[in-house]
């Protein structure tokens, strides 16, 4: 049996094919990596001559559906089945519109794609059950940003969003032998620690605090390293109530414990959750071409635009 993988690049996508691969006792003749917007391109690219194709924690973006849809009418005709693995959230109309061009489509909202595969994938050999379920959980853990298994941590950081391919199929091959960590993986991640280490001390000294309304904002420019992980250190270093991580092209990036980051977001033509949210500003060029030297004027200005708009009645 000859099969190609498309899987997403994350942690997610890696050991859902891996645990694809160990599940059936079958290599792939092919592992492609794509996100959701370039899927169609991916597989184009590959030229698909295997009996089966299998795609792996990647949703649908619709903007690219219609595109989408024919090259999987285009892969069906030449007799590649399909068969699809997601945890992304799908609405009825995609969904038939796969299923009608024979797409064999297992879409489980409430597990990562790593769980998906463990749950509806083929078993065509033994398997470790600890192997399958500790990888899982880790998995979903970092994915699903809970970081409710030990391992959670520690593979979130093991495929880092700008890592090469090569690095992706080792892990791969790695895992899919049933391996669930070694020490070429601890030397990676501990390496990655030491530089997200040096980020978090280089992007702590250059914190702006400020008030509005009574309310401490932490504000930081492009932190090196996640918007997330970089928020929570300010938020417990400052002690501030909200974080703010600012992009120069006017993306901001909020977070809080106890205040709604939500409505401010909104107001400011955002949105997202209570406690993370965020929104995209129209940062004047003035203050561009100053920030370019010095950052300060462009937290300034951000500054003025939030406690504006926070302190305003309405
Ligand atoms: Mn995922």
């Amino acid at each position: 049996m000859e099969y190609a993988i498309v899987t997403h690049t994350d942690i997610d996508g890696v050991a859902g094919a891996a645990l694809y691969i160990y599940k059936t006792g079958l290599s792939p003749t092919k592992v492609l990596f794509a996100e959701p917007f370039n899927l169609v391109d991916v597989l184009k690219s590959a030229e698909l001559v295997e009996e089966k194709v299998v795609i792996i924690d990647l949703g649908i973006n619709p903007p690219t559906l219609s595109e989408l849809v024919d090259e999987l009418r285009e892969i069906t005709r030449r007799g590649v089945a399909v068969e699809w693995y997601d945890h992304h959230v799908w609405n009825d109309e995609w969904e038939t519109l796969v299923k009608n061009l024979g797409v064999k489509l297992h879409v489980d909202t409430s597990t990562c794609g790593t769980g998906v595969v463990a749950k509806y994938s083929p078993r065509l050999t033994e398997v470790n059950e600890v192997f399958l379920n500790e990888l899982m959980n880790g998995v979903c853990g970092a994915d699903l940003w809970k970081f409710d298994h030990w391992l959670s941590p520690w593979l979130h950081r093991l495929v880092p969003r700008h890592g090469g391919d090569s690095w992706r199929i080792h892990l791969l091959n790695t895992l899919s032998k049933g391996v669930l960590w070694n020490d070429d993986f601890t030397n990676y991640v501990s390496n990655r620690i030491d530089w997200e280490l040096k980020a978090y001390s280089e992007f702590i000294s250059n914190v702006r605090v400020a008030e509005a309304c009574g309310l401490k904002i932490a504000y930081i420019y492009e932190p090196r390293v996640n918007s997330s992980l970089a928020a929570s250190i300010i938020l417990g270093r400052s002690r501030a109530d909200i974080a703010v991580v600012v992009s120069s092209d006017g993306k901001l990036s909020f977070r809080s414990e106890n205040f709604d980051v939500r409505s401010l977001a909104v107001k400011l033509g955002g949105g997202g959750h209570v406690h993370a949210s965020g929104a995209k500003i129209r940062i004047p060029i003035t203050t561009r071409l100053k920030s370019f030297f010095n950052k300060e004027a462009l937290i300034n200005y951000v500054h003025r635009v939030i406690s504006t708009t926070m302190c305003s009645e309405n």
